[in-house]
């Protein structure tokens, strides 16, 4: 991975900030999550100029015009693929991707999926809110059961989607929880998101207090717990899925559920894991024969 090369220089949160400041709500969870990526991301030595950050669409996607570095505002749903895309073409790039969970967890899952299963090196930042915010209120598939908004003013019925079970039963390699209420903590796990090699996925728990406000900072904090206060270790799947099973309107454990090291999307193609894709002299390259097949 690249880092900052002038250590004369040192970054400071600042660096990311773009010329506009964040419209989001007051009391958004949004804040902590921009606030925790620019921390990370110093932690981390990286300029602005050598990460990518590629968006969803949603209140999560509007981040995209808060924050300085290589920005793609990609369409709802389809961040996942564009970010591949992107880390495809240049390994050496530090490729972030932040979505909303309807973004990632609706019209976007089987690319959720999928990038989990590859285990492309990227690192996926979700703001589950619980709601589909951008557009007004309506459920989401982690919605909780009994949610009330524009589009069930009755309370939504259906089972709630789990994203780290999905996760770790998809064979992700790194699944963690993180939540918006402790900066310091979600800083730490988007540092090891970015060090882990492979995908890491990190659903953050994120207050919106408009159109959900019943999943307030203050309901989080009394159901939030750690799991590196309780000795757990992150090495054991089922002990993993044990975790994700806790009921979330009782105990919310944040943290690493679980990390593996195993190959990644890019060691079974060595034409894109020694030179980048876009280092490649296409000048040389001779596709005659290839094209001879479909004359
Ligand atoms: C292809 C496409 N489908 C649907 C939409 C409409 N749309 C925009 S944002 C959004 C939902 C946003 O919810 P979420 O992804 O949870 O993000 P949040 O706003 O809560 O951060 C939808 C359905 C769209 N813009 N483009
Ligand atoms: S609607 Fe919700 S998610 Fe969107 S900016 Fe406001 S508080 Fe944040």
């Amino acid at each position: 991975m690249l880092s900052n090369p002038d250590l004369t220089n040192p970054l400071r949160a600042d660096d990311f900030n773009s010329e506009v400041f964040p419209t989001w709500c007051p009391g958004c969870g949004d804040f902590a999550i921009w606030a925790a990526l620019k921390n990370a991301l110093v932690k981390l030595n990286l300029a602005p100029h050598q990460t990518v950050l590629v968006f969803g669409i949603g209140c999560s996607g509007n981040f995209a015009s808060f924050v300085k570095a290589n920005i793609f505002h990609s369409l709802h749903g389809r961040a996942l693929p564009a970010a591949v895309g992107a880390k495809l073409a240049n390994h050496e790039l530090n490729v972030i991707v932040i979505g909303g969970d309807g973004d990632g967890f609706a019209e976007g899952l089987s690319h959720t999926i999928q990038t989990i299963r590859s285990n492309v090196n990227l690192t996926y930042i979700v703001h589950d809110n619980h709601v589909y915010s951008l557009t007004v209120g309506q459920s989401s598939p982690t919605s909780m059961k009994g949610f009330k908004g524009k589009a069930h003013p009755d309370g939504y019925n259906e089972f709630q989607l789990n994203p780290t079970a999905l996760a770790v039963s998809a064979g992700g390699t790194f699944v963690a929880r993180g939540f918006a209420g402790d900066i310091p903590h979600l800083t730490d796990l988007i540092v090891k998101g970015v060090w882990h090699r492979g995908f890491s996925f990190i659903d953050v728990m994120q207050p919106c207090p408009t159109f959900n406000p019943e999943m307030s900072y203050d309901w989080y904090r009394k159901r939030v717990y750690k799991l590196e206060d309780k000795g757990y270790a992150p090495d054991n799947r089922f002990k993993a899925w044990e975790v994700t099973q806790e009921p979330l309107d009782q105990k919310i454990a944040v943290g690493i559920l679980y990390e593996e090291d195993r190959l990644i999307l890019e060691d079974n193609y060595p034409q894109i894991s020694k030179t980048p894709l876009v280092k490649h002299d296409l000048s040389k390259l001779d596709i005659s024969s290839l094209l001879e097949k479909y004359q």
